[in-house]
């Protein structure tokens, strides 16, 4: 057995190791630096209480970017050294965002040890290889990501650090083989278990879906599906669930091999860098091959992201979240029962706040950022959430959740057609229609400006903030650039109270809401490695049947105009055109 010897070495700070939204997301030239990941592990150690360190069980792994190899044997020795017990790791260093919080509540090691927390890597929906993006983040016991309470702890200790602990000679672990490595260190034995990515995983997902009867949709010759996974890691998950469990033809399955360049694509499901699905889909300028599937989605890099689309059909999120809420008791067992309430983040359409009034449910509406929707549902208040940035979950685990989002789907969908495969088939589209028809439509867009020069983009928010001390001022620009948008009734910047344990978080976006519904909101994107992006959220509601098929731009082109000209986009960014429309 291996006796490894603890070292303190010697640092000193580096700056801006501040988590955003989900972590420290950084280039890979930025994080292979010598000291500067060991900066950012030995902060978080210190942040946390003694025992979720010593003794402790730890998950570490990610979605297989460029440079997780390197980290995970980095991170490994810096547990062994500060006392961690052992070191659970995906095979292959992967594991999904929803796999490592499911892991954390779910996974009972052979000698009934649980996990107390995780360093996931990865950088989301941002690109990776040399030359791009690499990312860390910790999640907590309940499978979350650390509240603000401790990512501003880490970071005050990133700034102080002096020196950290590592297990230099520790040697490497084989993490593409399964199987238990022992070690004995100056306080005893510490072990590296490697497990398979996907077991614990797919046994949650059986346990909340009826699988028998996404099976029988699946394999019926009236449908067809397809999913993408821009070569992230839910390729890891997607053969295993879709082709191994659920009867999928492989052929279903894009860019399903995990890479760690992603292919050189961008590991964001939507429809501007989705293109090989958007395509197949039938959505897009490109000529579609044949007939496109009925069903299409997309997951982004670490798969806590999706994207659904029905045959030229796009879902937007905002609505995807609200029709999973409204059919979730009938359609999916594991909300049998009914739901406990549901939210969504500030930025995120009202679709779902129809949705829960109609059904009568508890609401809530918090900041961007997943963590927030942790604390509502370890308090039993909120079981379906989601997010405009293409994030739907529920509490079965703690993060969001691309997989768990097509299954849910793919359960309406059964639900609908269920003793019905032989006729007609009710559709995406079908179901989203009838939704509108419903509830209302919410007219969406998002139009982000990526990686423009970061004082320009804190002038502008500036500005917006200095702008809404006088509404007269503002309704005399609004009116000033289309006189058939309604007047703006308040303007603010939006605060949150969290009402499970009452802390506050300021300055969570700029809004601008319109008497009839409308809104125009700004915020700074908090997940970008360089410059600034500033994101622009337009929505508008439409309650009036015959008046809810238009198209999404041609609707909303007024509020466009609007936000550009209040905002003076063009001015302060020289831009003018975003990078991205979703
Ligand atoms: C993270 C957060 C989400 C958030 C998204 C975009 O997702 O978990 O809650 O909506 O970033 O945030 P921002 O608008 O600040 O860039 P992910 O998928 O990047 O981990």
């Amino acid at each position: 057995m291996v006796v490894f010897k603890v070292s303190r070495v010697q640092t000193s700070p580096f700056d801006g190791q501040k988590p955003g939204t989900s972590g420290l997301r950084k280039k890979v030239k930025v994080f292979v630096q010598p000291n500067y990941l060991h900066n950012f592990v030995q902060a978080t150690f210190n942040a946390l209480t003694a025992e979720k360190v010593r003794g402790a069980t730890l998950v570490v792994s990610g979605d297989g970017r460029y440079f997780s190899k390197d980290a995970i044997q980095i991170i490994t020795k810096m547990a062994a050294a500060n006392g961690v017990r052992r070191v659970w790791v995906g095979q292959n260093g992967l594991l999904s965002t929803p796999a490592v919080s499911c892991v954390i509540r779910e996974r009972v090691g052979p000698d009934g040890s649980k996990a107390t927390g995780a360093f996931i890597l990865t950088a989301s929906h941002n690109p990776g290889g040399p030359h791009e993006d690499f990312g860390i983040k910790y999640n907590m016991e309940n499978g979350g990501p650390a509240p603000e309470g401790i990512t501003d702890k880490i970071y005050k200790n990133t700034t102080t650090i002096t020196e950290y602990l590592i297990a230099e000679d520790l040697p490497d672990v084989d993490i593409s083989a399964l199987g238990v490595t022992n070690f004995t260190g100056p306080e005893g034995p510490f072990d590296v278990e490697v497990f398979d990515s996907a077991t614990d995983y797919v046994k949650l997902m059986k346990s909340i879906f009826d699988f028998e009867s996404i099976r029988k949709l699946l394999t019926s010759p009236k449908f067809s599906f397809c999913y993408d996974a821009l070569h992230g890691v839910a390729g890891a998950y997607a053969k295993r669930i879709f082709v191994d469990e659920l009867g999928a033809q492989e052929n279903s399955l894009l860019n399903c091999v995990p890479k760690e360049d992603f292919g050189g694509g961008h590991p964001d499901p939507n429809l501007t860098y989705a293109k090989e699905l958007v395509a197949r889909m039938g959505l897009g300028n490109s000529e579609t091959q044949g007939e496109p599937p009925e069903f299409g989605a997309a997951a982004d890099g670490d798969a806590d992201r999706n994207m659904i689309l029905g045959k030229r059909f796009f879902v937007t999120p905002s609505d995807s979240v609200a029709i999973i809420a409204a059919n979730a008791v009938e359609a999916i067992p594991y909300f049998s029962a009914g739901l406990k309430g549901v939210a969504r983040s500030m930025p995120t359409s009202a679709a779902l706040d129809v949705a829960a009034k109609h059904l009568n449910l508890k609401f809530f509406e918090v900041p961007t950022g997943w963590k927030f929707f942790g604390n509502l549902m370890d308090a039993g208040l909120c079981s379906i959430c989601g997010e405009e940035s293409f994030g739907t979950g529920s509490d079965h685990i703690r993060e969001k959740d691309g997989i768990w989002a097509v299954l849910a789907w793919l359960s309406i969908l059964a639900y609908k057609n269920k003793d019905k495969l032989q006729d007609k088939l009710v559709t995406v589209e079908d179901i989203v229609r009838n939704h509108w028809a419903t509830y209302g439509r919410h007219y969406y867009t998002r139009y982000d400006y990526e990686n423009v020069d970061a004082g320009a983009a804190k002038e502008l928010m500036a500005y917006l903030v200095k702008l809404q001390s006088s509404l007269p001022e503002v309704n005399k620009i609004v009116k000033g650039v289309r006189s058939d948008v309604s007047n703006v009734v308040n303007a603010d910047e939006f605060e949150y109270k969290d009402p499970v344990d009452g802390s506050i978080s300021s300055h969570q976006g700029i809004r601008y809401l319109f008497e009839d519904g409308s809104r125009l909101i700004f915020r700074l994107s908090g997940t970008g490695s360089e410059g600034a992006t500033i994101r622009l959220y337009i929505e508008q509601y439409e309650k009036d049947p015959s008046k809810t098929g238009r198209l999404s731009h041609e609707a909303l082109a007024p509020l466009v105009d609007v936000a550009l000209k209040l905002s003076k986009m063009q001015e302060y960014t020289g831009r003018s055109a975003p990078t991205v429309i979703t």
